[in-house]
């Protein structure tokens, strides 16, 4: 509670955003120095977006080298024994379609969420990486069949096999879109946000595995998910929500995680509204 208060003054007198100005984009003692290499250049979507070697997702058996734009983040929420995983990937583009399955394959992952449309003001954004309803990509490896689609709102939930053809291993994979907001921007209401980001956390319930989180470069909309997913769980854990730190935590991970002071005040906006109406409120067992 003490801590929301801060939040509501910091956010009154602009203190917040100033704070945020000041943190560093890039942890400067971090290398990328593997998203550089000329055979990998090609499998970045912006060139000024590059993932830290020390936490990038190392491929193990892809054919096309183990290079992926993706990073491991992991947010820990102290006193509830969580640790929630993520891997921040951009976009898939048409050439690296295989290696962001093959990566899902390796992590264990079941769930991918999507921040982006494929199309923004005729930009490519996201190349389509799945395949339509009732229909099968085949990949290398490995083949992706579409069994469900459901359009709610703004969200697209669908539901995906994939399959290892090598050992015909078979995982269920849900995919969940959140489809009104713009590289740059903020949702248009918070509300919705707010419901999304539940959605993911019921879905991600009692699962370790990752989940792939990607917006078209895997900074600014994926940073602004996790930031209140993070600050969700800490609210129900009866925790302190410091959103500098976490954004501090999440760049010690993935550069440029939250691309921009709106998405940062918006996201803060966000969580003290959750909490002051009461959608996000201690769990009775971390109440005292
Ligand atoms: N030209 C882009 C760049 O700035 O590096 C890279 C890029 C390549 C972007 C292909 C989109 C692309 O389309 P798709 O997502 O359909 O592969
Ligand atoms: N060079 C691109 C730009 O600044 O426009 C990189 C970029 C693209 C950065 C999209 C952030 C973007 O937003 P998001 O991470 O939400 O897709």
């Amino acid at each position: 509670a003490q801590s929301m208060l801060l939040l509501a003054d910091g956010l009154a007198s602009g203190a917040l955003i100033a704070q945020y100005e000041q943190l560093y984009r890039k942890n400067p003692e971090l290398t990328s120095l593997e998203s550089k290499k000329p055979e990998n250049q090609s499998k970045n979507r912006y060139r000024d977006i590059s993932p830290y070697d020390v936490t990038r997702v190392i491929l193990m058996g892809s054919a096309n080298g183990d290079y992926i734009n993706a990073n491991y983040v992991n947010m820990e929420i102290p006193g509830s024994g969580i640790i929630n995983r993520y891997i921040a990937t951009q976009g898939p583009l048409s050439s690296t379609v295989a290696d962001f399955w093959q990566m899902v394959l390796e992590a264990g992952s079941t769930l991918v969420v999507m921040l982006t449309t494929l199309v923004e003001r005729g930009r490519a954004k996201c190349h389509q990486y799945w395949p339509a309803y009732n229909e099968t990509l085949t990949l290398r490896n490995l083949t992706l069949t579409s069994t469900a689609e459901n359009i709610e709102d703004t969200f697209i939930f669908r539901e995906f096999i994939l399959r290892d053809v090598n050992t015909g291993e078979e995982r269920d994979i849900t995919h969940m879109q959140y489809c009104s907001w713009p590289d740059h921007g903020v949702p248009s209401d918070w509300r919705q946000f707010t419901t999304f980001t539940e959605r993911v956390r019921a879905a991600r319930t009692g699962i370790v595995e990752p989940a792939v989180v990607h917006c078209s470069a895997g900074i600014g909309r994926t940073g602004v998910l996790v930031l209140m997913e993070t600050a969700l769980c800490l609210i129900e854990a009866n925790q302190p929500v410091y959103p500098l730190d976490i954004v501090r935590s999440m760049r010690d991970q993935r550069a440029m995680m939250i691309q921009n002071a709106s998405q940062y005040r918006f996201v803060c906006e966000a969580v003290h509204k959750a909490y002051s109406e009461g959608i996000a409120k201690p769990l009775p067992e971390f109440s005292r």
